[in-house]
């Protein structure tokens, strides 16, 4: 059993604050009309632990439908990955996703779970490696839009098979979505796959009551970045002055999550000041629903083709296995 924390030159460092890249990222974004913010930033350690929370609550229906989608077809998945294959996951969080496939497939060579929450990361594989004493558990703590070396596993794989549920993909703009799936069809090597979760196209109510819980979880999550930037970022953003909204624009084919400033106010980060109108927002994530063409036309211009995709009964969700061509 392995569980160490790979470290790459761009690592998400331990400590309270920002890189000098994520620092410049932000007052980047804060800069542009109108303002935004990278939704990697929600996910200091409460921003993970919300998200959690989020999983589970009633209206998000993302996460109960893929789960019931990987159960239902577990067996054809593991048929298709095969034996003695590296499982490397893309946003791994709390990996509760992953414990199916780890419980199913053929003798994996090695788990190697990436994501930019890294004490939030260091617990999920700490876990995992106890409860999966027979996987090399390799966690990789780095931010994926830049470049990184994957470890390498005691055992040879047979082949690398990239997983990337929960639709984060929908969490980038599509020439980023496309650019990071071009990322993942290397890491796939030769005989590899993507086994990928992808929200789809919907109801706009259904939508924008899932990223409006009645539970205030989701607004909480949104605020996290501010108080993330205040603590890591000597900000001075007053939580009480700015309020969570998500709505669906038809036309991206996306929910929008945005801070709305309730009053004229000024606010400095990182030394520089920020103005804000009464009723201006920051957009702090997207977060893209496709049709099943719409994700397959993208997929292939990244190299891939759709070998098999799973749904739920309503067509809330897929689960695709995507070859690379
Ligand atoms: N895969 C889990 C968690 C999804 S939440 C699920 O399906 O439920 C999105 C995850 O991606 C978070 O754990 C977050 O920390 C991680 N993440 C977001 N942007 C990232 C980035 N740029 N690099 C690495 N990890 C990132
Ligand atoms: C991680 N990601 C796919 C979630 C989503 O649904 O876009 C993040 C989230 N934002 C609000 N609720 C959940």
């Amino acid at each position: 059993m392995t569980c160490g924390t790979a470290m790459e030159t761009d690592e998400v460092g331990p400590g309270s604050a920002l890189s000098a890249a994520d620092r410049q990222e932000v007052l980047d974004g804060l800069r542009q009309q109108p303002k935004t913010l990278s939704p990697k930033f929600f996910y200091d350690e409460r921003g993970s632990r919300l998200f959690e929370q989020i999983t589970e609550l009633p209206e998000y229906y993302p996460t109960r439908t893929e789960l019931s989608i990987m159960r239902e077809n577990i067996e054809e998945i593991v048929g298709l990955v095969g034996p003695q294959a590296s499982l490397i996951e893309f946003g791994s969080g709390s990996s509760m996703k992953t414990r199916i496939l780890l419980e199913h497939l053929d003798r994996l060579a090695a788990y190697v779970p990436v994501d930019i929450s890294r004490d939030h990361l260091t617990a999920a594989a700490e876990t995992l490696a106890a409860d999966f004493p027979q996987i090399e558990v390799l966690p990789l703590a780095v931010d994926f839009t830049r470049p990184f070396d994957l470890p390498k596993p005691k055992v040879m794989p047979l082949r690398n098979i990239v997983y990337f549920p929960g639709s984060t993909i929908g969490n980038f703009m599509p020439s980023a979505a496309q650019a990071l799936l071009e990322v993942m069809y290397e890491e796939a090597n030769e005989d590899g796959a993507l086994l990928i979760g992808v929200d789809l196209k919907k109801d706009p109510a259904v939508l924008e009551t899932a990223y409006n819980d009645s539970a205030g979880v989701t607004a909480r999550f949104n605020l996290n970045m501010l108080r993330r930037l205040n603590n890591e970022l000597s900000a001075n953003f007053d939580l009480e002055k700015f309020r969570h909204l998500a709505v669906y624009r038809e036309e991206p084919g996306r929910i929008e999550m945005h801070l709305v400033s309730t009053s004229a106010q000024a606010v400095t980060v990182a030394g520089e000041r920020f103005q804000f109108e009464e009723g201006e927002s920051i957009r702090t994530e997207c977060s893209h629903k496709y049709t099943l063409k719409e994700f397959e036309a993208m997929a292939e211009r990244a190299g891939f083709s759709v070998h098999r995709v799973w749904t739920d009964r309503e067509r809330l969700f897929s689960v695709q296995y995507c070859l690379r061509r």
